[in-house]
């Protein structure tokens, strides 16, 4: 077949460069969101991520006050000094940075943030955001979209239009940490939910017209916004069949609701939020789940689709297990504390190992436009050494594959398993 194993791992390599990528779970809006499309030099290098590797270098007379309180591009400057002149950018994050201005044709061997950022300046959103689509080689991304904020609200309450390849999902967390925010917000659009009352032995619970109306409220938005799943993160405390509350959102309002309209609902489990609240979005950590608690609930609706991905590593052989296990489970990414080679590459081997290529190997949840550069660079690098040992594998038992199967195979784990089971 392949005369040395050397052109096979490049054949492999070109392969999957050239495949185009589903990416199922990101942050990003399109234009008609107005400000929150992030996207330039200065959202690349105030990512959250490196803004909490800055506070494990920075003096303490940077405090979290005096940073929050600067210009973005302020932020921008001291994180490079930091990150990029003081030291080398080795993390995943830092280096990451490096890579979508190495890909977008910039020279970083200068180090000149000054030129790097008249380049940006000089860029128009409406050439420029087909253009990193097109480097990195993404067929559609599926945002995260948020009812509860007023700001995303808008944007879909006025018929913004979004082009065809940003993709809707509906998320719902504040049901599940925030319910009276989250029936405030409701109430102002119009729906009767009364916040839960504690007047059982059964402790919290919402009555049955507010139950009704959250489970309308998740119809109308999916009328509204046409998600292609519905979306909540938890934290590793994820107590489905202990925590009333939850279990009656869950049972009564998210399931029927999905049921109805044919939706996956997406569960990413293990965020603890606010470990650090002075740092912001970067302030979660990270901790294991019981996920006796998520078979619970994949046994309970065996015709519901389940999406799920979970943060701690401790957690992952587990899930693989159960996304043997239970048909109604589709398990995906590699997500933010999990998103480094290292545990990409552990995680991507486990799963082909136990699934073959029923899952999702990878989303990039970028933050920010230009960080599907780098995000699905550093992927397709680790997938295709991933794939390339496991074909050599099978070479050596006598199973050849053509490069037609391997372009099936690497489209199957990025974006095609995925689609298959929304469409079952
Ligand atoms: O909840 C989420 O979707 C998380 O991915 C984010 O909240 C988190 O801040 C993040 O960006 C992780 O990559
Ligand atoms: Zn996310």
């Amino acid at each position: 077949m392949y005369e040395n194993q050397k052109q096979f791992a490049s054949i492999v390599s070109s392969i999957l460069q050239e495949t185009t990528i589903a990416d199922i779970h990101t942050h990003l809006f399109p234009p008609s969101h107005g400000e929150m499309l992030l996207w330039g030099v200065d959202e690349l290098l105030r990512y959250h991520y490196l803004v909490a590797e800055l506070f494990t270098t920075a003096d303490w007379d940077l405090t979290y006050e005096k940073f929050w309180s600067m210009s973005k591009s302020q932020q921008a400057d001291i994180i490079w000094e930091h990150l990029f002149i003081n030291r080398s950018p080795l993390s995943e994050a830092a280096r990451g940075v490096i890579t979508t201005f190495q890909k977008l044709g910039l020279d970083v061997k200068k180090r000149d943030l000054s030129s790097i950022r008249k380049w940006f300046s000089q860029q128009k959103l409406d050439e420029y955001l087909p253009k990193v689509f097109e480097i990195a080689k993404i067929d559609y991304i599926i945002m995260t979209n948020n009812p509860f904020d007023p700001k995303d609200a808008k944007y879909w309450q006025e018929h913004a239009a979004a082009p065809d390849y940003f993709k809707s999902a509906l998320r719902i967390d504040p049901l599940f940490e925030d319910w009276q925010s989250a029936a405030d917000v409701m109430t102002g659009q119009g729906y009767d939910v009364r916040p839960p009352s504690k007047d059982t032995d059964e402790g919290y619970q919402f009555d049955k017209k507010s139950i009704d109306e959250i489970r309308r409220f998740l119809i109308d938005w999916s009328k509204l916004i046409k998600p292609v799943y519905f979306a909540a993160s938890f934290s590793p405390d994820f107590a489905y069949g202990k925590d009333k509350l939850l279990t009656e959102i869950i049972d009564r309002a998210v399931i029927p609701a999905a049921t109805e309209l044919g939706l996956p609902f997406a569960l990413m489990i293990g965020a603890r939020r606010g470990v650090n609240p002075e740092l912001r979005d970067a302030g979660a950590g990270v901790g294991t789940a019981d996920l006796t608690c998520l078979s619970e609930l994949l046994r309970n609706y065996p015709k519901v689709k389940f999406l799920v991905t979970v943060l701690a590593r401790t957690n992952q052989h587990e899930l693989t297990v159960l996304g043997r296990v239970f048909r109604n489970l589709h398990i995906f990414g590699c997500w933010w504390y999990c998103n480094n080679p290292s545990i990409i590459e552990e995680m991507t081997r486990q799963r082909i190992e136990l699934l073959g290529t029923s899952f999702t190997a990878q989303h990039s949840d970028a933050r920010v436009l230009d960080q599907l550069i780098y995000k699905w660079d550093h992927t397709r690098e680790i997938i295709s050494k991933v794939l390339t040992d496991k074909y050599n594998d099978l070479y050596k038992s006598g199973w050849e594959v053509s490069r037609e199967q391997i372009a099936r195979d690497a489209r199957t784990i990025l974006g095609g398993s995925f689609e298959e089971f929304c469409r079952k």
